[in-house]
């Protein structure tokens, strides 16, 4: 079992901003009530991230989040003159369904921005559709490098899409962070699985990298298919390895199943995986057997920021149907980051489609205290910020071990 090392965390309630923001909105409210007068113009912030399937809890914490700051933002006439409208799509978790919606999207002349996606593998395929149409995007979770820095991000990076933003942090930290983490705790040999998407395998990649530059060796490497959910290929493929951990790359709907599959075979040693499996259902999934999994998450947990408390006690009082979820708080700094640039944008602007290229420009230049921590971008449009936790699965439930800024 590996050792615990409890983060200590501030707790601060400012109460303040609450009643500011009890007034919120419900579910299914996409924000359009309050604040705006009957003369307002109309802008629009698209979100595109899985509403249904197996990854709909992340997705429909990415949509509330994103009206939480669009009501808050009417309330407030953030945008004198100006009403914002929020326009959620379902993309399933998947390229094509993705790739509409963004293409639904450019057509609206009201669109502005567009928060989303989730996965990697589906913003391939929306930041061309959005990137021809000057429609800024913020993307709270994908965290495969080549979306910012192309192919080549380590030797040659290129920016991908001048218009593509996001306030997470990438692999290219997340899977060292991991490395490290387990090299430690005095785990040196480990086996990787992943699900051949671009997430899973980049993470994987990431991980291998520094894991073995460091000392750590990779006693197996196989794969899975996307749809799998039967493992015992690939668990026998790693297990003869007798690695020391497994650590994967991919989502939770299949690392929930490896883990406890892993176990039942006898393969009793931690899975480990990157905020794609940072979730209470991977934990539902693996069943009790899950207790010393880990994962890696994005920033620092929400409820240990004062910000991040004030983020989840508006989101409690407006009473969505869904949980923030393990992006709900970078959503909403994704959304502000739109927010921040629309008050420049749509100043003088004489309506919504006039104002998108003056809105990626002005959202590349944000510079604010988010939910998160500071919200700003670098040239490539990657997060200034790069704090992760490592998660530990204790009595049930995924406990924060450690967090830090990865150098
Ligand atoms: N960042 C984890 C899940 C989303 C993605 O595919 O990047």
């Amino acid at each position: 079992m590996l050792q615990r090392s409890v983060v200590r965390v501030g707790v601060t309630i400012l109460a303040s901003s609450l009643a500011l923001s009890a007034c919120g909105s419900r579910g299914g409210d996409t924000g359009t009530s309050g604040g705006g007068g009957s003369s307002d113009k109309t802008a629009t912030i698209g979100v595109i991230a899985p509403l249904t399937g197996d990854l709909s809890a992340l997705g429909l914490g990415i949509q509330h989040s994103v009206e939480l700051a669009v009501k808050q933002a009417n309330d407030s006439k953030a945008i004198p003159g100006w009403t914002l409208k929020v326009d959620p799509k379902d993309d399933e978790g998947k390229p094509e369904p993705g790739k509409n919606a963004a293409t639904a999207l450019s057509g609206d002349d009201s669109v502005v921005g567009v928060v989303g996606t989730l996965n990697s593998s589906v913003a391939q395929n929306v930041q061309p559709v959005l990137s021809s149409a000057n429609i800024v995007q913020v993307s709270p979770a994908n965290t495969n490098p080549s979306l910012t820095r192309g192919a080549d991000f380590t030797n040659a990076p290129k920016r991908a899409y001048p218009s593509y933003f996001r306030t997470c942090t990438t692999d290219d930290v997340q899977g060292p962070f991991a490395a490290q983490y387990l090299l430690s705790k005095g785990i040196k040999k480990v086996a990787t699985i992943h699900d051949k998407k671009t997430y899973g395998q980049g993470l994987v990649a990431a991980f291998s990298k520094e894991f073995t530059a460091k000392g750590g060796t990779i006693s197996a490497a196989t794969t899975i298919n996307p749809d799998d959910a039967n493992f015992q290929t690939a668990i026998t493929a790693v297990k003869g390895s007798s690695p020391a951990a497994v650590y994967y790359g991919g989502e939770f709907p299949q690392a929930g199943p490896l883990s406890q599959q892993m176990k039942s075979a006898g393969l009793n040693v931690p899975l480990m995986g990157g905020d794609g499996i940072f979730d209470d259902k991977f934990i539902a999934l693996a069943g009790k057997t899950s207790t010393g999994d880990l994962a890696t998450s994005v920033g620092a947990p929400t409820a240990s920021l004062d910000k991040g408390k004030t983020f989840l006690a508006a989101y409690k009082a407006a009473a969505y149907p869904d949980a923030s979820g393990a992006y709900g708080a970078y959503a909403y700094d994704a959304a502000n980051a739109i927010i921040e640039g629309l008050k420049t944008s749509l100043k003088d602007a004489p309506d919504a489609k006039s104002a998108r290229q003056a809105t990626v420009d002005a959202v590349g230049k944000v510079n604010f205290e988010g939910v998160t921590g500071t919200v700003a971008f670098d040239q490539y449009g990657d997060s200034k910020t790069r704090v992760l936790t490592v998660y530990e699965v204790k009595d049930g439930k995924w406990a924060p071990v450690k967090t830090d800024e990865f150098k």
